[in-house]
């Protein structure tokens, strides 16, 4: 029996539908999705299976002009993913086109491209009639020279399966590189804290999302099967606490039994999910934060 495996590489810009279509290819959500942009910060490994092939699929933060440090490394996680990857697929929104963010990641793919291949798939074609689908295809294939065009709806799983039997066939033949019945490669903790970190998110307004973050302090396992989480959300300011906290502290609340429930779900045992909200002026400068997230600090420089 010939095996095949490796490591392919989902970039684009953010919100271009990455994580999505991650988890629709490994078939349960191991990388969290929102509606707005830069909600995946770090590097996601998921490993979904095609026959013979095992493909593990790497989810990346979007690609940006990055400002703040944290900014930066989250870019450096994606370039670095793309890097030492096998294949390497851009999404791009059909309904958006060639952005500004789309030209700057050609450019960069360039170098990249040396050595590896790189398909293109256009996401989101539920969102724009078919005949635009032609030329925005065209005109991103003059700029770049993919080794295969996809047209898919990560959301709905339009041509998701023949992308995902196109990349089993073009990995190298190799040993599988995880346990058959592994899905992800994110320690638990960290996938626990990406849930609260989605549900906040989803919940909060503007600015906010970007600057906090969630860790898992304490994982404790309880006789009766269940499991005691405690989490921190860290926040800069005083204020940004109150908005955490809501009224009564209904909105963290809210967050914790949707992210307890999800959890639940998941891990399939009762959670007893524990959030508390710190004010960590500073927490964006400091490097512990960066390697609880998986991400290179320096890279942030
Ligand atoms: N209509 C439509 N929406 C989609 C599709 N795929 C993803 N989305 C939506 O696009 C939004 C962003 O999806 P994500 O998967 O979080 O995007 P991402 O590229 O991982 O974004 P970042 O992590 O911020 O870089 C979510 O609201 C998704 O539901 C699609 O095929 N069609
Ligand atoms: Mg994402």
């Amino acid at each position: 029996m010939t095996t095949r495996a490796g490591f392919v590489a989902l970039i684009g810009e953010p919100n271009a539908g990455k994580s999505t279509l991650l988890n629709r290819m490994v078939g349960a959500k191991v990388s969290i999705v929102t509606h707005k942009v830069q909600t995946t910060r770090t590097r996601i490994r998921g490993v979904a299976m095609e026959g013979e092939a095992q493909i593990v699929f790497v989810d990346t933060p979007g690609l940006f002009q990055p400002r703040r440090r944290l900014d930066r490394a989250m870019v450096a996680a994606a370039w670095g993913g793309a890097a030492d990857a096998d294949i390497v697929v851009l999404m791009v929104e059909a309904h958006r086109g060639i952005t500004e963010g789309v030209e700057r990641i050609l450019e960069g793919l360039t170098e990249i491209a040396k050595g590896r291949t790189v398909a293109l798939a256009i996401n989101k074609i539920d969102r724009v009639p078919a005949e635009k689908l032609l030329s925005l295809s065209e005109a991103l294939n003059a700029r770049f020279e993919f080794a295969r065009t996809f047209m898919i709806s990560a959301e709905r799983g339009h041509g998701v399966a023949d992308l995902r039997k196109w990349l089993a066939a073009e990995l190298p033949e190799s040993p599988w590189l995880y346990p058959e019945d592994q899905i992800a490669d994110l320690p638990m903790r960290m996938i626990a804290a990406e849930i609260t970190r989605e549900k906040l998110t989803l919940r909060l307004h503007q600015e906010l999302p970007y600057q906090l973050t969630v860790e898992t302090e304490n994982w404790e396992e309880r006789k009766d099967g269940s499991a005691r989480i405690d989490q921190v959300i860290y926040v800069m300011r005083d204020g940004h606490k109150g908005i955490v906290l809501g009224k009564r502290g209904e909105t963290v609340k809210a967050v914790g039994q949707a992210a307890r429930a999800e959890l639940e779900e998941f891990l399939d045992r009762k959670i007893h999910l524990f959030l508390q909200v710190k004010v960590r002026p500073n927490w964006l400068e400091e490097a512990e934060r960066y390697s609880e997230m998986g991400l290179d600090f320096k890279d942030g420089n």
